[in-house]
């Protein structure tokens, strides 16, 4: 049986639509939102991302901003062989880490399919305020489990460091998620990080679909396949995605 649902299908969280994959030419749109403390580096990580570029100067970011990139994902299949690349459209939402902007920043949160929690290594308090973080992405997301990878930035300014790696590594092991200690200054671990978010939503979405258990033969009713109902139905409720 495919993994896949035919193009045209979505996957939405009450009205919202979190991922498409379109008839355009991509396969997929997926809308991925950094957020953390002021200062974090959540701007100039996304622009090292996008394009492979760091501005020492802080401009704080006003609500929010967001860039975009195109991929392609490489699935590897039960056998361990790469399968056909997916040309994937990623949006990159960056909010402001300021407070006086938080309900707007959080009303973005249920939009997003994935998240990149950053800290800084150099700040304490912005690590201290992850479990924050976790607790406004629970109450905001699009389900009480999303997929999210912490970053533990500006690795660069090690005599500056705050934060061990281990404790961070332990934070990270407790929420059940995956860890880098990345740099927007010079890249390090920061395609890395996004890439492994890409492929925690793939899978989430492949297990998605497969959970509906219905054979390709019996799709196709009034243009809209049982398949694609069913992923429709997934995430229609907050709190009800069990994938
Ligand atoms: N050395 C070093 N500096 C960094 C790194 N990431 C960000 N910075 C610097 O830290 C400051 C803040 O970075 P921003 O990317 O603007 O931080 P932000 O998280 O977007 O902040 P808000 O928009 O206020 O939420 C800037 O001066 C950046 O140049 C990094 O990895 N290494
Ligand atoms: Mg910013």
């Amino acid at each position: 049986m495919s993994t896949h649902v035919r193009k045209g299908a979505t996957f939405k969280t009450g009205q919202k639509q979190l991922l498409t994959m379109s008839e355009g030419d991509y396969d997929y749109l997926i809308k991925f939102l950094a957020l953390g403390d002021s200062g974090v580096g959540k701007t100039s990580f996304l622009y090292q991302y996008t394009d492979g570029k760091f501005n020492s100067k802080f401009i704080t970011t006003v609500g929010i901003d967001f860039r975009e990139k195109r991929v392609v994902y490489k699935s590897s299949g039960p056998d361990g062989v790469s399968g056909r690349g997916q040309r994937i459209h990623l949006q990159l939402w960056d909010t402001a880490g300021q407070e006086r902007f938080r309900s707007l920043t959080t009303a973005f949160f249920r939009d997003a399919m994935g998240f990149l929690l950053l800290f800084d290594l150099t700040n304490e308090q912005s690590f201290l305020n992850v479990r924050n973080w976790m607790s406004q992405l629970q109450m905001h997301a699009y389900c009480e489990n999303p997929d999210i990878v912490l970053c533990g930035n500006k690795w660069d300014l090690e005599d500056q460091r705050v934060v061990k790696e281990e404790e961070a590594h332990e934070l990270a092991a407790k929420y059940g998620i995956p860890y880098f200690e990345t740099s927007a200054a010079d890249g390090q671990n920061v395609a890395k990080a996004v890439e492994v978010l890409l492929d925690l939503i793939m899978k989430r979405m492949e297990r998605c679909v497969d959970k509906s258990w219905i054979p390709e033969s019996a799709m196709q009713s009034n243009g809209h396949s049982a398949k694609q109902q069913a992923a429709d139905e997934m995430g229609t409720e907050k709190g009800k995605c069990s994938c």
